[in-house]
């Protein structure tokens, strides 16, 4: 008897018939970026063979040097979807602004926003790395997009996912219906349905975070830090968790997602006037947090769920705290109890982003 075997198409399709309203073109926009993560794993999986390692003489948004692969990536998303009439502008990571949907070509009701290549710093060491995509609907008047369909809260997202580069190549999504995730089989170019219905597993295992900067961090990260370690005095039972990190997000995040655990990146209290740390909201945090909800865990701010922030800016900063709800949580009390005068520094930076908008 053969296997069943569930391609990523098939199980969109399946996906789109418990939406009698879909019209086809979220299952379409999906595959795109399926096809998109074909291409950029034939590159990632041969980095070192073909003249595409290393380093651009260009930087991105954020006055980081762009890696050959980060543009390779980020060029093959843009083409493979500003001609398909599914979307009606995109956002990257590696642009300042909105990328438009070329007037030679009609445009459709979504918006996309990606991260062509996360943790592209580790590509030359052989680190995974991944793609991380969410998908928004157009919210305001007119066929092309504009920055506001971009600004929408994570709770209101269509889809989100990552590709992750690694071991293996997989694609993770949800629609809100669940995570399922598809490993890439390259001998038939195909991805096939490995793990359906996702659940972050209870308790968690791991945590997540580059501890090196502990000393930088405020007192009620500094206190779950601790806690992690099983090294919390008020709780001396308290069980140590496994430390592990990679550095990519997507990596971290998705060993947390199959084996339970937290990944975290706070603020760096040396640098009183960016209380929101390194992670981008709208590019990594808003994905991942959706992701974490759909399987049962949870994504906090370190003030609040991630899902209902109202992003002011395209390349908003957030802290991060995202996995198992219950060791999330006690990041939220830890840093509520001890953190006051940060959280009133981040409380100020989101109204000031809010003014901004
Ligand atoms: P650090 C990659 O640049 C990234 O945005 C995430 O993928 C990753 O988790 C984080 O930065 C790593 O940052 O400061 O620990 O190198």
């Amino acid at each position: 008897m053969f296997p069943k075997i569930i391609t990523i198409e098939r199980h969109i399709l399946e996906q789109q018939r418990m939406h009698p309203e879909a019209t086809g073109e979220l299952t379409s926009l999906l595959y795109d970026l399926a096809l998109a993560g074909k291409i950029i794993a034939s590159q990632t999986t041969r980095a070192g063979i073909s003249d595409i390692l290393g380093a651009t003489d260009s930087q991105n948004t954020y006055g980081e040097t762009q890696q050959k692969l980060d543009v390779f990536a980020d060029t093959i998303i843009r083409r493979m979807n500003d001609h398909t009439e599914r979307l009606c502008a995109m956002a990257s990571e590696e642009h300042e602004n909105i990328i438009p949907i070329p007037p030679r070509y009609g445009t459709g009701k979504y918006v996309l926003l990606y991260d062509p290549l996360d943790g592209s710093s580790n590509i030359d060491v052989n680190v995974s790395v991944g793609t991380i995509f969410a998908i928004h609907r157009k919210r305001t008047d007119g066929e092309h997009g504009v920055v506001g369909d971009m600004l929408q809260p994570g709770r209101d997202l269509v889809a989100a996912g990552y590709m992750i580069y690694g071991s293996s190549t997989m694609m993770i999504y949800s629609t809100g219906q669940g995570v399922h995730g598809f490993t890439l089989d390259p001998s038939v170019g195909e991805f096939t349905l490995t793990h359906p219905d996702l659940r972050i597993p209870e308790p968690g295992k791991f945590y997540s975070c580059n501890q090196g900067y502990e000393k930088y961090w405020s007192t009620g990260v500094q206190k779950f830090t601790k806690w992690l370690q099983g090294l919390d005095e008020s709780d001396p039972d308290a069980k140590a968790f496994g430390h592990r990190y990679v550095g990519s997000m997507v990596a971290d995040f998705h060993r947390n997602l199959l084996q339970g655990g937290v990944f975290y990146y706070p603020a760096d209290m040396r640098k009183p006037d960016q209380p929101a740390g390194k992670i981008r909201l709208l590019f990594e945090a808003q994905a991942m947090a959706f992701l974490a909800e759909s399987a049962g865990g949870y994504g906090s701010d370190g003030v609040g769920n991630l899902l209902d922030l109202q992003p002011h800016e395209l390349h908003q900063r957030v802290p991060v705290f995202i996995g198992n709800r219950h060791m999330v949580e006690r990041a939220e009390a830890l840093i509520r109890e001890h953190d006051q005068a940060w959280i009133d520094r981040y409380m100020a930076y989101r109204s000031k982003t809010m003014e901004t908008a």
